[in-house]
């Protein structure tokens, strides 16, 4: 494990060889755009070999330095322009490649090649985000997540630009610039970075009655994930696919990772976002290097274009679910993530998606705010990356060749040849011609739909219901979850300044959402708890959609977990070797963290090196850990403050903790109990069972009571 998590560190820190083992399409493309400078010489961009890097040319060697100086100059400017706009949204991001294997052939449902045959392989990349924080701001702040992927598919590219949840804070586009301008850090002092916590986004909010559902998903565990790995993806709206015959299906995609929804819990999050701000790029970036890769199950919920109306929302409005009772997940493939870009900026920063890049045998639906969407991230890229030419950057390209008589423009990289930059036609052949939209042929088809309506500015009737769905997603969680979303919004309004918004959340939105957690967040607030909900909310069929809960959302294997096992001198090779293997055999990161970065000395005399150090690694970087052979007297343990703090915080954060050997009973001393996840044994394979169990589910939601007062 050792040799693997160095292997890592240093893979991480320097360039990264690309994985042999991913021959996509794409991965080959972009092979012939890279540049590798081993073995040769260093030159100017014109090509010119520079004798002397670090001495500028002056006149004399004490005297001012010389405008002629062109290396000195191409140099200084190049850096001078290296910065480019960060996303509007979304500017924090890392991003990864792999690909989408169709488990069938899906051709009946639609007729995108991607999805034609049994095993086919598309390249993807990937792109995580944060929402409302800068490029540099943490990862683990308390956020939506943005889950986009690129398809690079035969027929062209798709994008399917979507978030960790489900639903939107808004239904029309013409309110995004509105919420964005409220989320983001306050325009007179630029506070808050990377949190909704303040005035103006529940100013907003609360004002807008149909943000409610998005909201209470972000006050829930989805927006504190554990890893990016361990969070489901939505399409948010409803698209359609469409097969050869023309048959279309209203479709909601959905993402369900095989590493399980798991989340951080609070305290944990805001400590990691100061000791480690990379924590999620780092684990996905080291996962992948490990040989965990990540894999999705993805699914779509099917639905009838004559079903469109029998539902008790409207299925056009993003701020509504389609619950699973109603409508059961289909699966149709899986993505798997597994290879690290090569460089951040020419891969993950420049990537640029739209939700308007489609390929036949899909389409649109009429969603008011997807349709806004169509429009504004091309346009976005325009500014972000210059120009109109940058899907001729490497990673934006697709992988089917493209012609058009689009021409120029800046940053142009493409030599076009031919005298007729024109459509129709008869100079150069006519060349390149139309493919008559006809599904045999690929040409593009928009769905046959029929339109006949007034120009209006109007929300229809079907999209007023704004808050039957966050009852109904209040209502199906565990106690636990509720739980954590009473303190969520408790903590966040604590920050707001002004009272009167306070007291409109409670009391507007909160009141109508449930009583309960209105009354809770009021006490925590110390103003009246509402005595009713402000308005009549509509009953909905369904009164709860199990599927909502995460914590039935847990992972399969224990593939990918990080476990720290914390030594000291005078511990036996023999308690580690089984760890080693057991951790090995489940694909674990076991990391050895002894009292500093040196070796530690074993019984047998033997010097074990270490992964780091227990103040350098601290416990909320690991899911959980062990501390292995204890001795009877553990006051060498005991007098360590730093190793103390380890384990009381491994506890407070509901983290399994296996302390073995015959001091084990160190338990006591630091006044804790036994639990389904504290556990004290000899030997490590008296509670390996149990230990296993524990991890599985992720945390000892049971343990939170008592967690409280281990000071934080
Ligand atoms: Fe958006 C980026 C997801 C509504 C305008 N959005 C962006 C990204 C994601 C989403 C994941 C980052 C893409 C990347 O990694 O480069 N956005 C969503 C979802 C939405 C949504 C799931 C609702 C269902 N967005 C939305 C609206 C608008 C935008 C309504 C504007 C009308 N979004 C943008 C943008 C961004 C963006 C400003 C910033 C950078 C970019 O596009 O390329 O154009």
């Amino acid at each position: 494990m050792k040799n693997k998590t160095e292997k890592v560190k240093s893979q991480l820190a320097g360039s990264t060889a690309p994985d042999k083992k991913n021959t996509t399409a794409k991965t080959r493309d972009l092979e012939s755009y890279k540049s590798d400078a081993t073995g040769q010489p260093l030159r100017t961009n014109q090509g010119v070999k520079i004798a002397d890097n670090k001495n500028s040319l002056r006149a004399g060697s004490r005297g001012p330095s010389l405008l002629e100086d062109f290396i000195l100059r191409e140099k200084i400017t190049h850096f001078d322009h290296e910065r480019i706009p960060e996303r509007i949204v979304h500017a924090r991001g890392v991003g990864a490649h792999g690909y989408f294997e169709s488990y069938a052939d899906h051709s009946s449902l639609t007729k995108a090649g991607f999805l034609g045959e049994k095993g086919k392989q598309t390249p993807v990349f990937v792109r995580f985000s944060t929402v409302q924080g800068p490029r540099g701001s943490a990862d683990t702040v308390r956020d939506v997540r943005g889950f986009a992927i690129k398809f690079y598919t035969e027929e062209g590219n798709f994008d399917l630009v979507g978030n960790n949840i489900p639903v939107f804070f808004i239904q029309d586009a013409i309110k995004f610039p509105d919420f964005v301008h409220a989320v983001k850090p306050e325009p007179h002092n630029e506070i808050p970075t990377g949190a909704s916590a303040h005035d103006t986004f529940w100013d907003f909010v609360s004002l807008q009655p149909e943000s409610a559902h998005a909201v209470i998903w972000a006050m829930s565990d989805r927006a504190i994930p554990r890893s990016l790995r361990a969070m489901q993806g939505f399409g948010v709206h409803t698209f359609r696919l469409i097969n050869a015959k023309g048959v279309a299906k209203f479709v909601k995609f959905i993402w369900t990772p095989k590493q399980g929804v798991l989340s951080l819990v609070w305290d944990e999050a805001q400590k990691i976002a100061g000791k480690d701000p990379d924590f999620h790029r780092r684990d996905l970036g080291e996962s992948i290097e490990l040989g965990n890769y990540p894999e999705w199950e993805f699914g779509v919920q099917i639905i009838d274009e004559q079903d469109e109306h029998s539902f008790d929302f409207d299925i056009l409005d993003p701020t509504k679910i389609v619950p699973e009772e109603l409508v059961p997940i289909t699966p149709l493939g899986k993505l798997v993530l597994n290879r690290n870009p090569d460089n951040f900026f020419a891969e993950t920063e420049q990537i640029a998606f739209c939700p308007g890049h489609i390929v036949p045998g899909l389409d649109f639906s009429n969603d008011p705010l997807l349709q806004g969407r169509l429009f504004s991230y091309t346009d976005t890229q325009l500014s972000r990356l210059g120009g109109p030419n940058f899907h001729e950057i490497p990673i934006n390209k697709p992988v089917c060749p493209f012609h058009n008589n689009q021409r120029d423009a800046l940053h142009r990289t493409t030599i076009h040849k031919g005298q007729a930059a024109y459509e129709p036609n008869s100079i150069d052949g006519g060349w390149p011609q139309e493919t008559p939209p006809a599904a045999k042929d690929g040409g593009f088809e928009s769905y046959y739909e029929r339109i006949d309506a007034h120009k209006v500015r109007e929300r229809s009737a079907s999209f007023k219901d704004h808050f039957s769905q966050p009852r109904l997603f209040y209502k199906s969680l565990s106690a636990t979850e509720q739980l954590h979303i009473a303190e969520a919004y408790s903590f966040e309004l604590g920050k707001v300044k002004r009272q009167h918004i306070r007291e409109r959340v409670v009391n507007e939105i909160l009141s109508n959402i449930d009583l309960g957690l209105a009354g809770t967040v009021a006490q925590k607030l110390g103003i009246p708890a509402p005595k009713k909900p402000t308005i009549k909310v509509p009953e909905p069929s369904l009164k709860q959609s199990s599927a909502l809960s995460q914590m039935k959302l847990t992972p399969q294997d224990l593939q990918g977990k990080k476990i720290a096992a914390l030594v000291f001198d005078g511990l036996s090779a023999k308690a580690i070797r089984p760890l080693l293997d057991w951790a090995q055999q489940h694909s674990i990161a076991l990391q050895l963290l002894g009292p500093t970065s040196a070796p530690v000395k074993t019984s047998e005399g033997k010097s074990l090196a270490v992964d780091g150090s227990i103040k350098g690694e601290p416990s909320i970087l690991f899911d959980a850990a062990i501390v292995p052979d204890i001795p009877t007297d553990h006051t060498a343990l005991l007098d360590n403050g730093q190793a103390v703090h380890f384990i009381l915080e491994t506890f407070k954060h509901l983290k399994p903790l296996a302390l073995t050997g015959p001091g084990a009973s160190l338990i006591k001393a630091l006044h804790l109990e036994e639990d389904a996840g504290l556990l004290q044994a000899k030997d490590f394979s008296a509670v390996r069972e149990q230990f296993e169990r524990a991890l599985l589910a992720h945390r000892v939601w049971e343990r939170e009571k008592k967690a409280e007062r281990i000071p934080a």
